[in-house]
């Protein structure tokens, strides 16, 4: 006879079915990322708990066999049989969907989205997972197999500390690859240990060997700090301020460099809103409203003068983390902060904090003002030369670039533009395309690198004008997606390292002026093959090295395609182009943050750090896919 606890089993295990059927609905999806969500959820609790106060120091460590482990010094979780469920804390915390919420530890916790699901779901996508637990003075243990207890909670013996270790490994039957990528979850954990002062963070990947330590007392301002090393700072100090306001703890660092471009980064409870939100419009508010405020009582000479947004924001570098007790994630991505109240608090925050530094900072608070304004004249500038062009009307979509040959179809979903480095092989790829959806720019060699350019200059290339106004969206704060006349971006660049740079210019460029195309997945890199394999009459393609070592079997003719233009139409079809049977790589930015340094190493002023760059990850380079 089935007593309440069975059925209260039952019921648990029917939960966790669900999230083997559905692994997508609780993770996202199941590739890499889906892998790299699971260690996030374990990691993510055990920074909660050092959110809470009770933790210091947090292991992670890829195993061997592909397992990984987190380890912690919190409380640990409690083993008391918990009176609802009649089985142990933490059997109730593994098995229980959004158990976490019975328990609620922490006042920050993350909820929404894909995230906050609960260790659970972790439990349920792995093959198996085992539990340590360390409180009250002894080591408790429990493992389960695909989310199902496998043995009892037992007890271990004595325990000299308390905390909570968690190895798991991801399920083959759920996940395509259950790899975790190694150098991904590093630069994860030192962004956590950036969002959350002085906490511990090791890594070790047993697997290659790399390890780290991270830990930085200036938090978020060393942060800064980090991101700008390879820039020029236009102020020693970077600016911190710090504080909590009805509930809300917010954290903000800001340092303007040499250069143009703008980086904020914005963080909710440790979460990259990639999306922005209400944390964010507050602190643009504010910085706009302050620094306009401070330079009409020290340093405008008439009434009407004033800074815009954009103009104080050139060439910023800022973070803005929040905690916050109950987010509410929207947007595409769920990666915007909903909450209403936030843009007030951090507004009034902000507002008080950065006028009293510029106050007290009047060398500073100049720098400052003069880069503001010398950005306001260069705006003005580029507005000019914008309405000029405008006049010549090459901004227009209406009047295409002469040397595009665009589709016959216009439906801008089915629609597809290639971007193809070099006459040759853009008059290949005319011939060789499928006219009816397939639209072919030709580019003639370098594009600019707009790393460097401001946008005055920008606007005056002809490679990148043909391309603003072939897409048709518009750049920068006129972007409009629903303008876009392709929903696919296609960059076709020979296999060399001339092509490898055309690429990165390209893909700079749409990171920087035209970054929704890259977040809405519209751009993609065209693979076209590296070899030609003749076998009596049969014709083959490699793509790589290893697939040529595999289909040179003897009696093969081999050859090399140095470039794009090497190829006749057809065969230029067929092998990149034909939707049948081509590759693409869809451009992701899985973490802004590290592709924003990426593109700055790349294509910023400084030599040194580039050559060390391409000398140290020469391979990833060519095939750089952000
Ligand atoms: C439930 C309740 C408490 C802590 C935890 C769970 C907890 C979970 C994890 C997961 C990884 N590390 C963790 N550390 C703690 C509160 C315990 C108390 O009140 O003492």
């Amino acid at each position: 006879m089935a007593d309440d606890y069975e059925i209260d089993k039952i019921r648990v295990l029917e939960g966790l079915e669900g999230v083997r059927i559905r692994p997508a609905m609780y993770i996202g999806s199941t590739d890499e990322q889906g892998v790299h969500h699971l260690v996030e959820e374990v990691v993510d609790n055990s920074v909660d708990e050092s959110l809470s106060g009770y933790c210091t120091r947090i292991d992670a460590c890829i195993n061997q066999d592909g397992s990984i482990t987190v380890r912690d010094n919190g409380r640990g979780i409690p083993v008391k049989v918990h009176p609802d469920y009649g089985i142990p804390g933490v059997e109730v915390v593994m098995t229980r969907l959004h158990a976490g919420g019975k328990f609620d530890k922490s006042a920050y916790k993350v909820s929404g989205g894909l995230h906050g699901v609960g260790v659970s779901v972790v439990n349920a996508l792995s093959s198996w997972l085992e539990v340590e637990t360390r409180r009250n003075g002894r080591v408790y243990f429990q493992r389960y197999e695909r989310g199902i207890p496998v043995t009892e909670l037992e007890e271990r013996g004595p325990a000299s500390d308390t905390g909570t270790t968690v190895t798991f490994l991801p399920d083959p039957q759920i996940f395509g690859n259950v790899a975790v990528d190694g150098a991904h979850l590093k630069n994860r954990l030192q962004e956590i240990a950036f969002l959350n002062k002085d906490l511990q963070i090791t890594f070790r990947d047993e697997r290659s060997g790399d390890q780290a330590t991270f830990q930085y007392s200036g938090g978020i301002a060393e942060f800064i700090q980090y991101i700008n090393r390879t820039k020029h700072p236009l102020h020693g100090d970077v600016i911190y301020m710090e504080g909590e306001r009805d509930g809300v703890v917010i954290e903000v660092a800001m340092q303007y460099t040499e250069g143009y471009t703008e980086k904020i980064f914005s963080f909710v409870n440790n979460i990259n809103t990639r999306e922005g939100g209400t944390h964010l419009s507050g602190f643009k508010a504010a910085l706009t409203r302050t620094l306009n405020d401070y330079a009409r009582r020290n340093v405008f000479k008439n009434e009407d003068q004033s800074l815009s947004g954009e103009d104080v924001r050139e060439s910023l570098t800022a973070i803005i983390s929040c905690k916050v007790p109950d987010p509410q994630f929207e947007g595409q991505t769920k990666t915007r902060l909903g909450n209403s109240e936030i843009k007030g608090i951090v507004e009034a925050f902000v507002n008080e904090r950065l006028s009293t530094y510029l106050e007290e900072n009047p060398a500073t608070a100049k720098v400052i003002i003069d880069k503001a304004l010398e950005a306001s004249r260069a705006r003005e500038a580029a507005r000019k030369a914008r309405e000029l062009t405008r006049k010549k009307s090459y901004l227009e979509s209406s009047a295409l670039p002469g040397k595009l040959a665009d589709c016959s179809l216009d439906d801008p979903h089915r629609c597809e533009l290639f971007l193809v480095e070099g006459d040759s092989a853009g008059g290949s790829a005319k011939q060789g395309r499928n006219r009816d959806f397939q639209a072919i720019l030709p580019l003639k060699g370098k594009i600019l690198n707009v790393e460097k350019a401001r946008f005055d200059r920008i606007l005056e290339n002809d490679e990148i004008k043909a391309i603003i106004s072939t897409i048709g969206t518009g750049i920068g704060d006129e972007f409009d997606l629903k303008r876009a006349n392709y929903h696919k971006i296609v960059i076709m660049t020979d296999a060399d390292v001339d092509g490898a740079h055309i690429r990165t210019l390209l893909l700079t460029f749409f990171f920087r002026y035209m970054r929704p195309l890259i977040d809405n997945g519209y751009v993609y890199i065209a693979q076209p093959p590296l070899y030609r394999i003749k076998k009596g009459k049969s014709i083959e393609y490699a793509y790589s090295e290893a697939e040529r070592e595999q289909l040179t079997a003897p009696n093969a003719s081999i050859q090399r395609y140095k470039g794009l233009g090497e190829m006749n139409p057809d065969q230029l079809w067929e092998t990149t182009m034909n939707p049948q049977q081509r590759i693409l790589k869809q451009v992701t930015v899985e973490d802004a943050v590290w592709a924003d340094e990426l593109f700055t190493i790349l294509m910023g002023e400084d030599v040194e750090p580039r050559k060390q760059f391409i000398q140290t990850h020469a391979q990833e380079v060519v095939n750089l896919d952000i």
